[in-house]
C-alpha cells in the first residue's frame, strides 16, 4: 500500500537543535503527492475522480470550476492528488493561482505537513484543443521551479481519438522544444507523455469512447515516484532554508533601523559599545530562528561577529569610506547613524551565513575559525553594501534616510 518508503511519524516541536534540518529532510509517509496543473476545463478534476473511483472533486462546463487547492486520496492509491484552479489567460488569475500554490508548499514545509509537499506534477492538456500556448509552459515551469526537478508527466486529457494521438504528441514536443530553445539554462523537462480518457465519452446513442490509459499513468507515476521523493526532499530543504532566511533577514532589517537610531545620538565618535547589546540580541534571535540553542556555538559566532563590527567602527574605516561618497550630503549624526546601521546590517548578514551553515550541518563548528570567517565575509559583503548606499545617495540628491537603510540593503541578499 505504501510502496515509496516506510511510514514515518512526523513529530512537531521536537528538540530542533541539530536535528532540525535532518528532520525536515525525512518528511515522508510513504505516499507521494501529485499536483495537477493545466488550463481550466482540461479535465483535471475529472481525472482525479476517475483515479479515486468516485465523484469527489467538482467538475463541470462553462465557468472555471475548481478555485481552491484541494487534496484527494483513497486507500487503494499509493499517491495523493492535489487539485488546483485551472490556468486562465488573465494575469490576475495566473498570479493568484501561482501564489496559492507557492503558499501551499511553504505551509507544508513550515507545518511539516506531508500532504502539502509536491513530489510530482501531472501537466494536463486538453487533447481536443490542438493548441499549446507558450504561456502555459511558462506557468508550469514557474510553478515547478519551487519544487525543482520533481518529475513532470504531460497528460493529454480527453484523448478520445487514438488517431489524433500522434499529432498531439508531436505538437507537445514541438511546443516544449520551442520553449526550451528560449530557456536553455532552465529548460522544462517532461518525463513522459500519456494520452488518457478519464470518463466514458458518448459519441451517439450507440457509440462511446471508454476510459483508457489510466493504468499507464499510474504505472508511470509509480516508476517516477522514487525520483519524485528525492527531488521533493531537496526542494523541502531549500524552501525550509528560504523561510528561515526570510525570517532572519527581517530581524536584521529591524536591528539595522534600531542601530541607526542609536547611532544618531550625538556622541563624539561612533561608539561600538553602544551597539553591542543590540547586535547581541539580533544574533541571538537569528540563532533561535535556525533552532540553534547550544550556547557555546552561539557565543563563538556572536563574539567573532561583534569583533568585526567593533574593529570597523574603532578604525573609522567605514565612516571614512562614507565620507568619500561624492555628493553625500549628510550631517555628522546621519553619517554616524548610517555607519551604525551598515555595521549592524553586515553583522546580521554574516551571522545568517554562519548560523545557516551550522543548521545545515555543512560545518563542524569547532573546526572553524569564526573570527577569520567573520572578517573575510565582512570584506566580501562591504563592496556591494557601499555600492548600494552610493547608488541610493545618487538617486536621492545625496540624502540618505536611515529608516530606509535596512530595507535598501536587504535587497542585496537573496531570500533563498
Ligand atoms: N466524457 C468525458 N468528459 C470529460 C473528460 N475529461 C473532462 N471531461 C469534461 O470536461 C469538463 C471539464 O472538466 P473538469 O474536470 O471540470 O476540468 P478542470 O480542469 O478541473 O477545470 P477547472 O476546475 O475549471 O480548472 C467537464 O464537463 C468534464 O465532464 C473525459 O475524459 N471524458
Ligand atoms: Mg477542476
Amino acid at each position: 500500500m505504501f510502496p515509496f518508503g516506510d511510514k514515518k511519524e512526523i513529530s512537531l516541536g521536537q528538540n530542533r537543535d541539530k536535528s532540525g534540518y535532518e528532520e525536515i529532510i525525512d518528511m515522508n509517509d510513504g505516499r507521494i503527492n501529485v499536483m495537477l496543473l493545466g488550463t481550466s476545463g482540461c479535465g483535471k478534476s475529472t481525472l482525479i475522480n476517475a483515479m479515486l473511483g468516485e465523484e469527489k472533486a467538482e467538475t463541470g462546463i462553462g465557468d472555471p470550476v475548481t478555485n481552491a487547492i484541494a487534496v484527494y486520496q483513497s486507500d487503494s492509491l499509493p499517491f495523493r492528488m492535489i487539485d488546483t484552479a485551472g490556468y486562465e489567460f488573465d494575469f490576475f488569475h495566473q498570479h493568484k493561482t501561482r501564489n496559492d500554490i507557492a503558499k501551499f508548499g511553504k505551509e507544508g514545509v513550515r507545518q511539516k505537513n506531508v500532504e502539502k509537499l509536491i513530489h510530482m506534477i501531472w501537466f494536463c492538456i486538453d487533447g481536443t484543443v490542438k493548441r499549446i500556448d507558450q504561456s502555459v509552459l511558462s506557468y508550469i515551469k514557474s510553478v515547478s521551479d519551487d519544487w525543482k526537478g520533481v518529475p513532470i508527466i504531460l497528460v493529454f486529457t480527453k484523448s478520445y481519438s487514438e488517431i489524433e494521438e500522434e499529432e498531439n504528441v508531436r505538437m507537445a514536443k514541438d511546443a516544449i522544444h520551442k520553449y526550451n530553445s528560449k530557456h536553455t539554462k532552465n529548460p522544462l523537462v517532461i518525463e513522459g507523455i500519456i494520452p488518457v480518457v478519464a470518463k466514458l465519452y458518448p459519441i451517439n446513442e450507440t457509440f462511446s469512447v471508454a476510459p483508457r490509459n489510466l493504468d499507464k499513468l499510474v504505472e508511470k507515476t509509480n516508476e517516477l515516484a522514487p525520483k519524485g521523493i528525492r527531488m521533493a526532499n531537496n526542494a523541502v530543504k531549500d524552501i525550509d532554508v528560504g523561510i528561515k532566511r526570510g525570517m532572519a533577514q527581517s530581524i536584521v532589517v529591524g536591528a539595522t533601523t534600531a542601530a541607526c537610531a542609536v547611532g544618531a545620538i550625538p556622541i563624539p565618535t561612533p561608539d561600538a559599545a553602544v551597539l553591542v547589546p543590540l547586535q547581541t540580541a539580533m544574533m541571538g534571535a537569528i540563532a533561535k530562528t535556525y533552532g540553534i540553542r547550544e550556547n557555546s556555538q552561539i557565543n563563538s559566532i556572536v563574539n567573532s561577529v561583534l569583533k568585526v563590527g567593533m574593529t570597523t567602527i574603532a578604525g573609522r574605516t567605514l565612516l571614512n569610506q562614507l565620507k568619500l561618497i561624492p555628493g553625500l550630503n549628510a550631517a555628522g549624526s546621519v553619517l554616524n547613524a548610517v555607519t551604525a546601521g551598515i555595521v549592524t546590517f553586515a553583522a546580521g548578514e554574516i551571522s545568517i551565513n554562519m548560523f545557516e551553515r551550522v543548521y545545515k550541518g555543512n560545518v563542524e563548528y569547532k573546526a572553524v575559525d569564526w573570527e577569520a570567517e567573520a572578517f573575510s565575509l565582512f570584506s566580501n559583503y562591504m563592496p556591494g553594501i557601499m555600492k548600494a548606499v552610493k547608488s541610493y545617495a545618487d538617486k536621492h540628491d545625496g540624502v540618505i534616510d536611515p529608516k530606509k537603510l535596512g530595507d535598501l540593503l536587504s535587497e542585496l541578499f537573496p531570500k533563498k
